[in-house]
């Protein structure tokens, strides 16, 4: 099989294995006639992202797109190298956040004004909040029929303590006319054609949450530079709302007399069907509406899925829960797949928008496999659901339940 397989792509390929591992195998004349290199065999994203650690999953290189696992979201600030990423295209190179500005203007602006970073410290109170950012595709690798797009599993998700300046002390001190509807931004990141002309991304929020005292302006992630990758030096950051209108590498902010209609703001990008369609259904652009408040969540960080423990041990288990609502009200576990729960331990947040932490101490009675399941219910009432939520073309907010796998032994 894997001879055929080899000789196949020697044969198709003419020349190399090169093309497609994107470099030359310098000894490709040694390499045994029956094997093939491991990076084809196991379908290895080559990676090494910078400010990132290497225990993120990469799903992608180009643009760079990585994950986080779930255990290692057990710190309640997300570490910088730990963060996750979610590129459109390629980040700009060469920065100097010295000479970094913005400008923010636009038909419902009732001024235009320009301001570096120094200028956004002088001029306007600094502020810090513990904000979560989650992608909307979040979970998208479950949806079945499935979607296009990252196939991220849980780990599009991280909480950091973010620094800069409320958006809406910004917007105020240019003006803000009546008809304002949305704000919108740009940053300067450069599109995957290297069409300097064409956005990646420009999305935007409602005037409403722009005015949020949590929304922020930030230079800085968890006391440091914001990582490169995350939108070095400057990025707007919106908890509650998919990630992606946290615009990175944040060049401009347009205040709008109309829904923004920017990069990745129509069609379906960030949308879902308006009413509930059956899986897999054909959904017409003007039946999708735009996704606003992300829903509630919440993941199993401690223990790692996979671990074993003895049938006379306790299992301590952590985790993390978040909403786009006040907060968070109560974290449930079962060990039974959903017959009966039981309460965690929940610890409040900081500010809000930052996600909660939970524990339990869960003792199982017989030897043999479990899944641990964590339920979140929000200030709204608002619960995650077991099986996966309304399918959707693009597989966005999937909020099912967080299983981890345990086997207890003698
Ligand atoms: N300029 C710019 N901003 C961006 C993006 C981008 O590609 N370019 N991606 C968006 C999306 S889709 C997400 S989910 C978040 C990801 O933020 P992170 O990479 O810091 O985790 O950034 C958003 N802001
Ligand atoms: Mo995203």
């Amino acid at each position: 099989m894997k001879n055929k397989r080899r000789k196949f792509l020697k044969e198709s390929l003419k020349t190399s294995f090169g093309i497609l591992l994107g470099a030359d195998v310098i000894y490709e004349n040694f390499l045994p006639k029956n094997m093939l290199p491991i990076a084809i065999l196991e379908d290895i994203v080559f990676s090494s992202l910078p400010g990132k650690s290497d225990l993120l999953k990469v799903l992608n290189d180009r643009p760079i797109n990585a994950e986080t696992p779930p255990h290692l979201l057990n710190d309640m600030l997300t570490p910088n190298n730990l963060f996750f990423v979610r590129n459109n295209g390629i980040p700009p190179e060469n920065i100097d956040p010295k000479n970094w500005s913005i400008k923010v203007e636009g038909e419902s602006a009732k001024s235009s004004k320009v301001y570096t970073i120094n200028s956004l410290k002088e001029n306007f109170d600094v502020v810090s909040r513990n904000l979560t950012l989650e992608c909307g595709g979040n979970g998208r690798k479950e949806f079945n029929p499935p979607a296009k797009g990252n196939q991220w599993s849980t780990g599009a998700v991280g909480c950091a303590k973010w620094t800069g300046v409320r958006l809406k002390d910004v917007i105020n001190d240019v003006g803000i006319k009546g008809n304002a509807v949305y704000v919108g931004y740009y940053g300067s990141d450069t599109h995957l054609s290297g069409d300097p002309n064409k956005n990646t991304i420009s999305r935007g929020v409602p005037i409403a949450k722009a005015l949020e005292a949590e929304s922020m302006i930030a230079w800085s992630m968890n006391d440091q530079d914001i990582p490169l990758l995350n939108g070095y030096p400057l990025r707007l950051v919106f908890g509650g709302y998919p990630a992606s209108c946290s615009g990175k590498w944040l060049s401009k902010i347009v205040i709008r007399d109309r829904v923004h209609d920017g990069q990745k703001m129509s069609g379906a990008s960030y949308r879902i069907p308006c009413d509930p369609v059956a899986p897999g259904a054909k959904v017409k652009d003007e039946d999708l509406c735009i996704i606003e408040d992300m829903p509630v969540k919440s993941l199993v960080t401690y223990p790692k899925t996979g671990a074993i423990i003895k049938q006379n041990q306790t299992l301590p288990i952590n985790g993390k829960a978040w909403t786009s609502s006040e907060s968070i009200s109560k974290v449930e576990y079962s060990i039974n797949f959903g017959k009966t729960w039981s309460p965690c331990e929940l610890s409040s947040a900081q500010n809000r928008y930052e996600w909660q932490a939970f524990s339990a101490e869960i003792k199982f009675e017989k030897v043999g496999y479990y899944e641990v399941w964590a339920r979140a219910t929000d200030s709204l009432g608002d619960t995650q659901p077991i099986i996966l939520p309304g399918w959707n073309p693009k597989g966005y907010l999937n909020n099912a339940c967080h299983r981890i796998a345990i086997k207890v032994e003698n």
